[in-house]
């Protein structure tokens, strides 16, 4: 097991204890940007030799990170759970939000990585000891980031701005091998490899990624690998099951009454395909069910490897409703030049299907039509 790894395992052990801890905690997207800072400025805090001393706790150090994302979701992160496993790091081992006693919460203390507003785990504001972030700053929150602990700047990745803690508090990245390996990931995968064109890479994450790849003896090649594979590994659902795919990704819609819901999951893969998976149907209802939506609305896409992409559209209905029609009508009459929706074969009775002719509507593009439908119009 790596040191990290270990770090992680032992970490968790104070889950047991009442002692407070500082929890280090990301965002409740819990991407692989917010769960590498987390572990990430951990690690780091928990070993330099140069220690902020108002980050001690009681004299001691206690940095624990904290998952913001309840235990039965953190498969649906598929990029993360893969990027830990290649760092030796037990998925079993991380600390999810749901799996804290409010006991503990409410006597720690908190640093806040990849968002700079508490969200519901932060049982106060005056509880949060620093914060890094690379969002824009929400102005009604402006007043908590005055404070010498806060470090925001608009730059591709969070994982950035904690490398850059790093070379402030160490004078260098001597030594911190292991972590600067580690934050690369987020930092290549949010900035889509630097690419000039995806316009996400700001100056400062050109300048440390050229420092740890310098330290690491990294180069381009190397570079491209870790991306794409991360880009794999965030797209291979393979692992995932039909009831669990559907809340990767989606969106949900209601009319302006409340009284109609949809869903829209979005796939990596094709509609077509996932129809294939086991106990479809079952999943379907029971996803249904769980969020009291009358119809949702599944969206595929399938990158091929030709370079293009496919995408397909099916209708799901769950309760009778004029709903189902409706949604047709805008997307197969009203919408027909647009978007081109071709019918498929499939077996399920309450699912129609669609291949979607004009790949480049996405979810951005049909939520809008949907909206329509649900609000009559
Ligand atoms: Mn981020």
């Amino acid at each position: 097991m790596s040191k990290i790894g270990l770090f992680v395992k032992e970490a968790r052990k104070w889950l047991k204890f009442k002692e407070p801890v500082v929890f280090v905690v990301g965002n409740e997207s819990c991407d692989l940007d917010s769960a590498v800072c987390a572990v990430g400025l951990a690690y780091f805090y928990m070993n330099t030799t140069k220690l902020p001393e108002h980050l001690l706790i009681d004299g001691n150090r206690r940095f624990l990170p904290m998952m913001n994302i309840n235990r039965t979701n953190l498969p649906l992160k598929t990029e993360v759970t893969y990027f830990m496993q290649q760092h030796s790091i037990d998925i079993d081992d991380l600390v999810c939000c749901n799996e804290v006693s409010s006991e503990l919460l409410n006597v720690s203390k908190f640093i806040l990585v990849d968002h700079h507003i508490a969200t519901g785990i932060v049982p106060a504001i005056d509880r949060v000891i620093k914060i890094f972030d690379h969002r824009p700053v929400d102005p009604k929150n402006a007043h908590i980031l005055s404070d010498y602990a806060t470090k925001i700047q608009e730059v591709g990745s969070c994982a950035t701005l904690i490398a850059d803690e790093i070379r402030n508090v160490e004078g260098s990245f001597a030594a911190q091998d292991d972590t600067i390996n580690f934050l690369r990931g987020p930092i290549v995968l949010d900035t889509i490899n630097f690419s000039v064109s995806a316009d996400k890479a700001r100056p400062l994450d050109i300048e440390i990624n050229k420092e740890v790849e310098a330290k690491l003896g990294k180069n381009d090649n190397d570079r491209l690998k870790l991306f794409n594979d991360l880009v794999k590994a965030r797209s291979d659902v393979s692992s995932l099951t039909a009831l669990q795919l559907l809340s990767k990704d989606m969106k949900m819609l209601s009319s302006v009454d409340k009284s109609k819901i949809v869903a829209i999951p979005g796939f990596p893969i094709l509609v077509e395909d996932y129809l294939q998976k086991e106990n479809v149907l079952e999943s379907l209802r029971q996803f249904g069910d769980e969020r009291n939506c009358d119809i949702l609305v599944l969206m595929g896409m399938k990158e091929l490897t030709t370079g293009g992409i496919r995408r397909d559209i099916a209708i799901v209905t769950l309760r009778e409703s004029e709903l189902t029609k409706k949604v047709i009508e805008k997307l197969t009459i009203e919408n027909r030049e647009y978007l081109q929706l071709q019918d498929k074969h499939n077996d399920l009775l309450a699912v129609q299907l669609f291949e979607q002719q004009n790949v480049k509507a996405s979810r951005k593009q049909i939520s809008p039509i949907i909206q329509k439908a649900l609000n009559g119009h």
